[in-house]
This record gives structure tokens, sequence and C-alpha cells, in this order.
């Protein structure tokens, strides 16, 4: 983490943003076919997520302001498999718009990716520096997938985020898949993948779950009639009773989803960053409303 510095960046306002928003949206509605159709979509949300994901609160390393996601170490973390398909989906973006850091390159991808997934408008800052090798944390602060109510809480102890702010955030497992090459788990979470929707909140509460071994041994939760799972993290929120009753009122809200999402995933993005007051949020229009 750090303080936004005076760079050539800070030169650049909201229309400059607004063109890379649009590059990015113009290149995931080309390459609207990848992964079996869900195109780039879920994938650069969880790049803009694992490379926020490694903030520590307590040294305030790590998280989105260095982009060191683009150095190996980072790049090859095992949990992290698969996200090289983001990264390398930006690299023209990157060649064509030098003067962005890398950080605000991955945290603005995610922010498209959800505003063109018919998803909430993210309020995004620029301001990240890129910050040379010696910053990357080390391996293993992103979560695993294993574990219940518990582990998820403790987790999410070093954002701080409440229970409500937990089970709002985990909502964005509505998009993608699981792959079993890339993290040992297998299946959407939903058939509209590529929507950003509350759907993870209604499938989770109303379909029938089974726990079952997949094929790399691993227990997770499947709904056979619709072919969905929930990995343990997720099927967590069904059965501790503090994170039901946020998943219950996200069910029956979507509204209210969507105003939840935005204010923690937006702290998501900006861990243990000091923006310079000047630097106010961007909002940016889908390429529909732009008429494009
Ligand atoms: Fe994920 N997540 N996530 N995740 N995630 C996977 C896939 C996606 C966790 C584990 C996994 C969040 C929290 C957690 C997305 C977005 C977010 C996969 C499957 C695993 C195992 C990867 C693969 O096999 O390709 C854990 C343990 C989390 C904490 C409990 C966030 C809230 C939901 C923070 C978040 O935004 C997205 C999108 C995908 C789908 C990627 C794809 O390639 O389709």
């Amino acid at each position: 983490g750090g303080i936004a510095l005076h760079t050539a960046q800070q030169e650049k306002n909201s229309e400059d943003y607004q063109e890379v928003y649009n590059a990015i949206a113009t290149k995931m509605r080309e390459e609207k076919d990848f992964d079996n159709n869900n195109g780039y979509g879920p994938v650069l949300v969880r790049l803009s997520w694992h490379v926020s994901g490694t903030w520590d609160k307590r040294d305030n390393s790590g998280g989105s302001f260095g982009g060191t996601y683009r150095f190996k170490k980072e790049m090859n973390d095992p949990l992290s498999r698969g996200l090289q398909n983001g990264f390398k989906f930006l690299e023209s973006i990157d060649k064509q718009f030098p003067w962005l850091s890398h950080g605000d390159l991955f945290t603005l991808g995610g922010v498209t990716a959800i505003q063109e997934m018919q998803g909430p408008k993210i309020p995004w800052r620029s301001g990240r520096v890129d910050e040379p090798e010696s910053m990357v944390p080390d391996n293993g602060r992103l979560p695993e997938p294993h574990y219940g109510a518990d582990y998820v809480r403790s987790y999410y102890e070093r954002f701080n985020f409440t229970d409500q702010e937990v089970v709002a955030l985990l909502g964005a497992h509505v998009l993608g898949k699981a792959h079993l090459k890339n993290s040992g788990y297998d299946g959407p979470w939903d058939d509209e993948s590529n929507i950003f929707s509350n759907a993870f909140y209604d499938n989770l509460l109303k379909l029938k779950w089974t726990p079952e071994i997949n094929d790399a041994g691993n227990k997770q939760y499947d709904n056979k009639e619709k072919g969905y799972m929930m990995l343990p993290t997720d099927y967590a929120l069904f059965q501790d009773p503090k994170y039901l009753k946020y998943v219950k009122a996200y069910a029956n809200d979507q509204d209210l989803f969507f105003k939840d999402f935005t204010k923690v995933y937006t702290k998501l993005i900006e861990n243990g960053i000091e923006f310079p007051k000047e630097n106010k949020p961007h909002l940016f229009k889908t390429l529909k409303e732009q008429g494009k």
C-alpha cells in the first residue's frame, strides 16, 4: 500500500479513464466466446480482487496499490491459477495506455467488467503507482476454498470486513465458474455466469445442495438438477446463522445487494491507499449508455 504520488497520470481526467473503460469493454465484447461463452468479465473481476486481496492491515503491505501482480512470484501463486488469462487480456490495453499504472489497470478492469455485465456503477479512483519487484508480497495471503464460516470470518478480519460486508462481497460468485484444473473445484454457480445479479443468494437459499467429492478429491456442494456448485466457503454463508440473515436480505432485494456490494468492493480495491483529496471518484458510462 502507499500514498498516491504526483505522476504524469495525475493530469488525466474522467474522459481519459472513460476511454480506457471503453477499450476494455470493447475488447470484452470482441472476445465474448472465451471460456465457453463466459467471456472475460468473470476472470477480470477475479483478477481485480486477487491483486487487492494480498493487502495486510498490520503493515499496509500488498494490495492493489503497487500493481505487483505483474511480477512472476505473485502471478504464479497457486491460488491464482487461471488469472493469467485476465492479465494477457489486459496486455494490449496496457500498451495502448502506457501512462496508466498497473494497479489502476487491474482495478479498472474489474470495475469495467462488473458494469458491462449489468452490475452496479462502481465509483473508481485513480492514483495507484507501480512499485518494484521487491514489494511483491509472499504467496499465502489469498483465501482457500476448503473451509467453513469460522475460516471465512477470520480471513476477512484482515480487511476489517463485517459479516454483512462479507456476505455482500461473496455475491460476486454468481460470475464465472470453477475449473478443475485451476482450483480443484468444478462447475458454475448459475447458468447466467456473465450477468451480475443476486442469483448467488437465491440459488444458495432455494436449491437443494448435496455434499460430493469431486474428481480432484475435494468436497463441494452440488445441485444435480441445475448442474451448479458451491464451494465450502460459499456454503458457509448458508450454514452460519449470522451470515444467513444477510443471504436472505440480498436474495430478496437486488438493489440492496448492488448498493452494499458497491461499498465493500470499493473498499477492497482501495484497501491501504491514501488518495489525495483532489482525486475524485470517476463514474463510468457503459458502452450501451453511450449508444455504442
Ligand atoms: Fe472467488 N473463487 N473466492 N471471489 N471468484 C473462484 C472463482 C471466482 C474464493 C475461491 C474461488 C471471491 C471470494 C473468494 C470470483 C470472484 C470472487 C474459484 C474457482 C475459487 C476456488 C477458480 C477456478 O477454478 O478457475 C474464495 C475461497 C473466496 C473467499 C471466501 C470474491 C467474492 C465472491 C472476493 C470475488 O469477487 C470470480 C469472478 C470467479 C470466477 C472466475 C472464472 O474464471 O470464471
